[in-house]
């Protein structure tokens, strides 16, 4: 006996795959797919949008509960970022490299950033080692997030500090967040925290996170023009009172 399933025609038998198989719907992000299957592994995976489109999309499936879907990749080493705070990419719904699906220090946007709902935000920065760090964030996209405006997060200076072990940022504000953000001369970062040497958060130098932009024209930094990592830290140049050097990292931006 033969029958059409999803356009193939299946014979049943004993060591037939089941005709339903190939016609179940892809799930909308990792985290769906990992809850159907906690024993897959970390690869490519097809996903789908909430019209049904199918796409490619990066699934770590074991690091902290797994269930995590990349959705970005930053690399503050490459003057040529496109994922600087002021770079279209992260509030378009453009993709970069999105058919390279995988883990290599290739900056990259997927079109997962436009898609995956999520409740947590992780974020990985690697320079001599990796680090990592889990907020408590809902969206319906990182898009709809960063599109939006500012949003605090309230964690201590040490979270923040411990994603890049030798930052050096500014003693005061220490104000974390989304689209956390200053006009020229002083600095803004897409996720992450500002920091300054005064004691409020008005003319912030310094920084640690991704999406990092700003500075150009600042003081503290020789009145030039400014290219601050787009991902890593800037230490304040002139005006933190311990200087330090900056850090440039390659970061992972994954969702849940
Ligand atoms: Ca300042």
């Amino acid at each position: 006996m033969t029958s059409a399933a999803c356009g193939k025609v299946t014979t049943a038998s004993p060591d037939a795959p089941t005709p339903d198989a190939g016609m179940k719907p892809s799930p909308q992000s990792c985290k769906a797919l990992f809850d159907s299957n906690p024993a897959l592994s970390s690869g490519a995976y097809a996903l789908r949008t909430a019209d049904g489109a199918a796409y490619q999309a990066y699934c770590d499936m074991t690091t902290d509960g797994g269930g995590w879907t990349l959705v970005m990749k930053i690399d503050g080493t490459a003057a040529s970022s496109q994922l600087g705070y002021d770079g279209a990419l992260w509030t378009n719904t453009a993709t970069l490299r999105a058919d390279k699906v995988d883990t290599s220090h290739v900056e990259a946007k997927y079109r997962a950033f436009n898609e995956v709902a999520f409740s947590q935000v992780r974020i990985v920065m690697v320079e001599a080692q990796s680090s990592a760090m889990t907020l408590a964030i809902s969206a319906s996209s990182a898009l709809h997030l960063m599109r939006g405006p500012f949003v605090q997060i309230a964690r201590p200076r040490q979270d923040w500090l411990a994603l890049l072990p030798g930052a050096i940022v500014q003693p005061n504000c220490n104000q974390g967040g989304i689209n956390n953000s200053s006009a020229n001369p002083y600095v803004r970062v897409r996720i992450g925290m500002i920091a300054n040497q005064e004691a409020n958060c008005e003319t912030p130098d310094s920084f640690i996170g991704i999406g990092g932009g700003g500075g150009a024209g600042n003081a503290c930094f020789g009145n030039g023009a400014f290219v601050a990592p787009s991902a890593g830290s800037v230490s304040g140049g002139t005006c933190n009172p311990t200087p330090g050097p900056n850090h440039a990292a390659f970061a992972y931006l994954y969702v849940r």
